[in-house]
């Protein structure tokens, strides 16, 4: 028997949990019973909530004895805001467990499969397994480094500009842009851009679409000498996810003003160009549940991403608009590399046509 078709089955039920269970990872279950008649799925849907594997094997109930379970993420062993997935799935008899990826956090990673061995059941790895660490991609990440994958956000002109010189970025690309581009908030932990920003735009930072289960989004601002005015419109609306990142010589004036705000300040150390070392930045993040991390600019900000090759993946929409302009503002700013081999490069996964747009979704630093 192929477990390619129940497994392909279980990655489309995880799709379920796209919007809710970070950071945790998305995980998909099929229960296949002795003669491979599908009698139970789950998946995991939010943080906190069941396991993939417990909502497939409850919906299965007694069926599931001699049969398989097909899960796109090994059985957990550990105690965490759940108990144990193999004790379940020990307990409701399946004779064979269909693994996707093995599980990287560090308290499982290879121990659901043992355990479930040495209780003689019979476990099957590699299967679509590709696809399913695909799947858990941010997760591997944040459980491997303790930084959330970074993702940068670009909306630009097809000549590379974010904004006409001193204007404001807003209404460069079409409408399905600027929605796939919210769409993208509803799906990661946190926000990032820069104080340049929230200077020139005084954007609100928000989750718009109502996808993501928490309308809570955690807003990151980098503002190395705490110029984010009180007033700005940032802390309107939940003014407790705003955390600003500012170097030491942030003034205790400002630092009570943005306080009183409502933000979270966070002091970090020099990168050595004046700016919040990006590294103590994704650190405090990641110890703070912060797997996934969407960059919305500006120019300085990716720069400065790009060169500690702090960025992972890049999505960017492409106006078909050429603005020109020595003084406009690039997507890309800072010193710049010197030359083609230093260049930082982009391995393309996706490219597409949104409307009139590009879509140009891939891997930086990819060979
Ligand atoms: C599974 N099936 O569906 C998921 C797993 O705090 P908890 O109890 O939700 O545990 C979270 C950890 O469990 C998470 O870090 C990851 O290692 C694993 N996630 N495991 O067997 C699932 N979502
Ligand atoms: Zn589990």
């Amino acid at each position: 028997m192929s477990w390619s078709e129940p497994m392909r089955r279980a990655l489309a039920l995880a799709e379920r949990g796209r919007y809710g269970t970070s950071p945790n990872p998305m995980v998909g279950a099929v229960v296949l019973d002795a003669s491979g008649a599908v009698v139970g799925e789950g998946a995991h849907l939010r943080c906190g909530g069941p396991h993939a594997e417990v909502a497939a094997l409850s919906a299965a109930g007694a069926l599931a004895a001699g049969g398989t379970l097909v899960v796109t993420l090994e059985p957990c062993v550990h105690h965490g805001r759940t108990p144990p997935c193999v004790d379940l799935v020990l307990a409701s008899g399946v004779a064979r467990v269909v693994i996707g990826a093995r599980d990287p956090n560090p308290v499982v990673d290879g121990r659901g499969v043992a355990i479930l061995r040495q209780a003689g059941v019979e476990v099957v790895e590699g299967v679509e397994d590709e696809a399913c660490r695909v799947l858990i991609r941010r997760f591997s990440h944040w459980m491997r480094t303790g930084l959330p994958e970074v993702t940068l956000k670009m909306a630009m002109t097809l000549d590379g500009k974010l904004a006409a010189r001193g204007g404001r970025s807003r209404w460069i690309t079409s409408e399905s842009s600027r929605r796939e581009g919210y769409a993208l908030r509803e799906e990661f932990d946190a926000l990032l851009v820069g104080v340049g920003t929230v200077l020139a735009d005084d954007p609100r930072l928000l989750r718009h679409l109502g996808l993501a289960e928490d309308p809570h989004l955690r807003r990151i601002v980098l503002d190395s000498g705490l110029r984010t005015p009180e007033t700005a419109t940032l802390f309107h609306t939940m003014p407790e996810d705003v955390t600003v990142f500012h170097l030491e010589g942030a003034t205790a004036e400002r630092r009570r003003a943005l306080g009183d705000a409502g933000a979270t300040l966070v002091e970090v150390g020099d990168d050595g160009t004046g700016r919040c070392d990006l590294r103590q930045v994704l650190r405090w993040l990641g110890s703070h549940q912060v797997s996934s991390l969407l960059v919305e600019g500006g120019g300085e900000v990716h720069w400065s991403f790009l060169r500690e090759g702090l960025a992972q993946r890049l999505h960017a929409f492409v106006a078909p608009l050429i603005l020109g302009g020595r003084e406009a503002v690039h997507a890309v700013g800072g010193v710049g590399f010197a030359s083609p081999q230093e260049a930082v490069r982009v391995r393309f996964g996706e490219l597409r046509r949104l409307e009139d747009d590009l879509v140009l979704v891939g891997e930086i630093g990819g060979v």
